[in-house]
């Protein structure tokens, strides 16, 4: 069975490990976020592609979520010391090395889903790791200026330096327009058996995959059963600050609004919490086949009886 995931970092990435245990004999391809994608410091960073390579390679940070286990921060004391930041943003110095490898190699020529093979290599993920695209997109997240007009900063700013604490506007995926789809995601769509959507940020993570020309079009016509499952539990994500970038969109932040966010044309099944069981009607009224079952990521088994329960909706619907 060939199974293509669109990921974001730690929804996603932990979505999969329990995807490989529900379904270990599946061809599974990631078509990865890239809009989180920052410079700094001269170095290339992917955090979703990371997320995915270490949470699936056994190098993640397991509690954090994000970056390396056992990790250091040296290079990130030595560069303050110089005054040279940002300063918050937390590379840490095993971590570091991947953005060198990245960065070297793109320098050389190669394209950026060249470079991730590259890395897994070492990571050995046991999926197929696809960058959504070799281009640069960039999402920018639309905020108040000081002198009350507005202004675009980088996402990770937004997300990681003011928590998403501040009134967002509008959530803008920077070059994705004039973007393609990396070599081989079109390719991977169309020879799915099922497609799945993890519970991945619907916004910035699923939502800028989607935003590559050709991605959304290519799985609404790959005949095959898309389903999702909902990263959204009640009326909160269940980690993070998704429901600010669900309001910047005018989405409510519950599993129903974020089915029909998706709709008919793209979604086929979605899974919500079994405390959104309230919620089934109104999704299936949508014409998206619903069902509530536990949502909570809390240790393997229960991540992949989640993954194995989206696997059964995918064969229903076949
Ligand atoms: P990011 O790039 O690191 O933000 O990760 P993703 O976009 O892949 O996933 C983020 C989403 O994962 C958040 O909106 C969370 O609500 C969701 N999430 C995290 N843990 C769980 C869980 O155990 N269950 C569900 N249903 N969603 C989760
Ligand atoms: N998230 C944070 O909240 N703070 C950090 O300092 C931070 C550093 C970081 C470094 C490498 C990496 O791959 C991810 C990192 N993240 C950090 C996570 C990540 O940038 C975001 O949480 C996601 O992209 C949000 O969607
Ligand atoms: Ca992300």
């Amino acid at each position: 069975r060939r199974i293509v995931v669109l990921s974001g970092g730690i929804g996603g990435a932990r979505f999969l490990r329990g995807l490989k245990g529900a379904a270990p004999d599946a061809d599974i391809t990631v078509i990865g976020n890239t809009g989180d994608d920052i410079h700094l410091f001269g170095l290339k960073v992917c955090p979703d592609l990371d997320t995915v390579m270490y949470t699936l390679g056994g190098g993640i940070h397991e509690e954090q979520g994000w970056g390396r286990a056992a990790e250091t921060f040296a290079v990130k004391e030595e560069l303050a010391a110089y005054g040279v930041g940002p300063e918050w943003f937390g590379l840490g110095d095993r971590d570091f090395a991947t953005h060198i490898v990245r960065t070297q190699m793109l320098a050389a020529g190669y394209p950026l889903s060249a470079v991730t093979e590259a890395l897994c290599r070492r990571w050995q993920p046991g999926v197929t790791l696809l960058p959504m695209t070799d281009d640069r997109v960039e999402t920018h997240v639309l905020t108040d200026a000081e002198d009350g007009s507005r202004k675009a900063i980088h996402f990770q700013e937004y997300w990681v330096r003011l928590r998403a604490a501040v009134p967002a506007h509008a959530v803008v995926p920077v070059g994705a327009e004039q973007s393609t789809p990396a070599p081989g995601v079109l390719e991977a769509i169309a020879a799915a058996d099922a497609i799945v959507f993890p519970p991945s940020n619907p916004v910035v993570s699923i939502g800028t995959i989607l935003a590559v020309p050709g991605v959304r079009e290519a799985i609404a016509d790959a005949g095959v059963p898309v389903v999702g499952l909902s990263p959204i539990i009640g009326d909160a994500p269940v980690r993070g600050m998704a429901d600010k970038v669900l309001a910047a969109i005018g989405v409510e932040a519950t599993a129903a609004a974020v089915a029909r966010h998706y709709g008919s044309g793209l979604l086929d099944g979605w899974l919500v919490d079994t405390a959104d069981t309230a919620a089934v009607a109104a999704v299936e009224a949508a014409g998206i086949r619903c069902r509530a079952v536990p949502l909570l990521m809390t240790d393997a088994a229960a991540t992949t009886a989640m993954a194995a329960e989206a696997l059964t909706l995918a064969r229903e619907l076949t």
